[in-house]
């Protein structure tokens, strides 16, 4: 009796406690352990430094002289040290760019930087950098591209054993590799050797990834191999920084091969994928891969990098930031500034995790087990996780935030190693006793960033709507980041409507148009107006809770040019030119220079200069160099008032201002006499007057 007694109050309930939960199966392809170091890397760098960067072009044709590549203060410490204090884990460099030229002194060609006039032909790039790297605490990766514009042999079977003695040389004299960078761009014109002609390749086979790939993972076992179709990593189908809102990180891999023309699902990764491919996204800090001069003031700015960030490691994925390093082979001072200014903004907005440590409830806990509890989410380990019951169609979380709380910023992480799961999920937030729904999305993967309105709540919940198995939530935080402080953009268009934006729309927004200093007693924005006439504006944001300002955007306005035409031009596009958006870009052909365009200012005005916008836009094209400037009361005299060129207008294609003494006119002509790429095209991004 007293045995039995024991047994039932004492044994059974250590026996169901021990009882063993089965442990969630793995869902789908999962990721290798590689791969898993891989997400956690989150952001890395890249760099494009090469032969192009001293002949100011994207893609060379693999003829121009070793000679030329020559950088004068190459100093590869910099680089690490910028990359490690933006909180960037590595940095991959293009050993070889299509145009063949090696950045290592290769035995098998003699294109290469021994041949450079850089430390005497004895300079070794990528040991200075996987040196620099080592120290401090960065990885190293390499871009190779199959694509070779100088060898002789490519296209041929030769060539692949030349690519492979290259991969080789890079795989076994640097240290640990952590990943691979093979282009998709593939086959074209080229040197070859001095064939100068066009070779086209069967992308499928011609390279025998295969053998490739067996050779990498014999010599660097844990490098992740990029291309279009992985197998380490996949490209994210565009150049911009951003990948879908859906993002799996599976793919049918075998459906997809280097250069394939369906790349635009790559944004999305495929559902059912066969494969753990995930997306990396590679972007650069301006508009080109390599260094132009001409992209001085095309730098990114903060609210574009914090776009990337939260569209790229927001979204799953992992950005590569690539760095144009410039002649002198230093990471540009205005690309540092901003890249810091980026990581700043970062650490601000994720500096306090207000859901750490909090209370959390769970519809459905998996076998009860304390293993897979609710608050699994908010302890800050990445090995722990909430699970439910299998099959479940939903189930969510609660978190208890004891009071109202302040945020903006919710941030969510399955736990990947059992496979990618979730594929619906809301946010609801309890405000005044009541839930509200915040947001509706669908997949989380290894990490989801969603930016909210700002919001107070004391509880959140988490619902998973749709998974493809009982879904495994490792983390949940919530943040109170700062606003984006950054000087609003002004814009006037050609009906004389003025414009403010800002960054961040939580903030207020001041301004003059009399080129006073605004503050918080100035006027404030709230939605765009007519402002006729000549005026300065400036303006600054202003964060109502904390007080602190952007700096202060300035632009200045003439004459408004509602009643402007061109003369003898049917073309709509044409009045491009006047609709105050640097961006849209009006060309006016000819056969030969000078092109002429005539604009009638619809009214005399007394002037004395005027500005001229190149385009912007990254192939930009018809920026004019010399030319000349006619005023005239009735468009049939004409008076030469301003002429000469627009110096370094191709290094710095910015607003061009010419002044001259004051005339009347009614009618003004631009002249172009040639441009900066010699061909008889004029272009135009904005013109303006300035009267007196
Ligand atoms: C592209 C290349 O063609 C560009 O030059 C650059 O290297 C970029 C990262 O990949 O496909």
């Amino acid at each position: 009796m007293k045995m039995k007694f024991l047994f039932v109050w004492l044994i059974v309930p250590v026996l169901f406690s021990c009882k063993q939960v089965a442990p969630p199966a793995a869902v789908g392809p999962i990721p290798s352990e590689s791969q898993l170091k891989w997400h956690e890397m989150e952001e890395y760098a890249f760099v494009h430094f090469s032969m192009n960067t001293f002949t100011d072009i994207e893609w060379g044709y693999g003829d121009k002289s070793p000679e030329l590549f020559n950088p004068t203060e190459l100093d590869c410490n910099q680089w690490a040290r910028v990359c490690k204090e933006a909180g960037l884990k590595g940095i991959i460099i293009t050993a070889k760019h299509h145009d063949g030229f090696c950045l290592w002194p290769s035995k098998y060609t003699e294109y290469s930087v021994k041949n450079s006039p850089w430390r005497d032909g004895k300079g070794d790039l990528l040991r200075e950098l996987s040196d620099a790297c080592k120290e401090y605490g960065l990885k190293f990766g390499v871009y190779l591209s199959p694509w070779d514009r100088n060898h002789a042999d490519y296209g041929r079977p030769e060539y692949i054993t030349y690519f492979r003695n290259q991969l080789r040389e890079l795989l076994t004299n640097y240290g640990d590799i952590f990943e691979i960078w093979f282009d998709g761009a593939n086959g074209g014109s080229g040197y070859y050797g001095g064939a100068n002609e066009n070779r086209n390749v069967d992308r499928k086979t011609y390279y025998d990834w295969e053998n490739t790939y067996k050779m990498v993972r014999e010599l660097q076992p844990n490098a992740i191999l990029f291309s279009d179709a992985g197998p380490g990593c996949r490209w994210c189908g565009n150049e911009e920084g951003w990948v879908g809102k859906t993002n799996w990180n599976i793919l049918r891999r075998d459906e997809v091969w280097p250069g394939f023309p369906d790349y635009k699902e790559l944004q999305y990764g495929h559902e059912d994928g066969t494969h753990w491919v995930p997306a990396e996204v590679d972007v650069s800090i301006r508009p080109g891969w390599f260094y132009h001069k001409s992209e001085d003031h095309k730098v990114k700015t903060l609210p574009h990098l914090l776009d990337i960030y939260y569209h790229s490691v927001g979204r799953g994925a992992t950005l590569l930031m690539n760095f144009p390093v410039d002649p002198r082979g230093l990471i540009h001072e205005k690309d540092v500034e901003q890249i810091l200014k980026m990581s700043n903004a970062l650490k601000a907005d994720f500096a306090l995790n207000l859901a750490k440590g909090k209370e959390v409830e769970a519809s459905n806990v998996r076998g009860n087990s304390r293993k897979y509890k609710a608050s699994n989410v908010t302890d800050g380990e990445k090995e722990t996780y909430w699970s439910t019951d299998d099959p479940i169609s939903q189930a969510s979380l609660t978190i208890d935030l004891e009071k109202p709380t302040e945020f903006n910023r919710f941030l969510i992480q399955e736990y990947i190693r059992l496979g990618q799961r979730v594929q619906e999920f809301t946010l609801d937030v309890m405000v005044d006793g009541k839930w509200q729904t915040l947001a509706q999305e669908t997949t989380i993967g290894y990490k989801r960033i969603l930016r909210l309105p700002t919001t107070t709540a004391s509880k959140i919940r988490v619902t998973i709507k749709k998974s493809k198995a009982a879904p495994l939530i490792t983390n949940v935080e919530l943040y109170k980041a700062p606003k984006v402080l950054t000087a609003p953009v002004i814009k006037r268009d050609r009906e004389g409507i003025l414009k403010i934006e800002s960054a961040d729309n939580e903030v207020d927004v001041f301004f003059t148009t009399d080129g006073s200093e605004p503050d918080n007693n100035s006027n404030r924005y709230t939605e765009s107006f007519i402002l006729a006439g000549k005026a300065e504006v400036k303006a600054i944001a202003l964060d109502p809770v904390s007080g602190k300002r952007s700096p202060v955007s300035s632009e200045t306005f003439d004459v408004v040019k509602k009643s402007w035409k061109i003369v003898g031009v049917e073309d709509e596009n044409a009045n491009r030119i006047f609709d105050g958006e640097p961006m849209t870009v009006w060309h006016q052909s000819s056969k030969q220079m000078p092109i002429d365009l005539l604009v009638d200012l619809g009214q005399t005005h007394l002037i004395r200069g005027f500005k001229y916008l190149p385009d912007q836009n990254r192939w930009s094209n018809g920026i004019i160099f010399n030319y000349q400037f006619f005023a005239s009361t009735n468009g049939q005299s004409w008076e030469l008032v301003s002429e000469g060129e627009f110096s370094n207008i191709k290094n710095s294609p910015i607003w061009q201002t010419k002044l001259f003494d004051p005339i009347k006119a009614r009618f003004v002509k631009f002249r172009a006499l040639d441009n900066t790429s010699n061909n008889s095209v004029a272009g135009y991004a904005e013109l303006d007057i300035i009267t007196e």
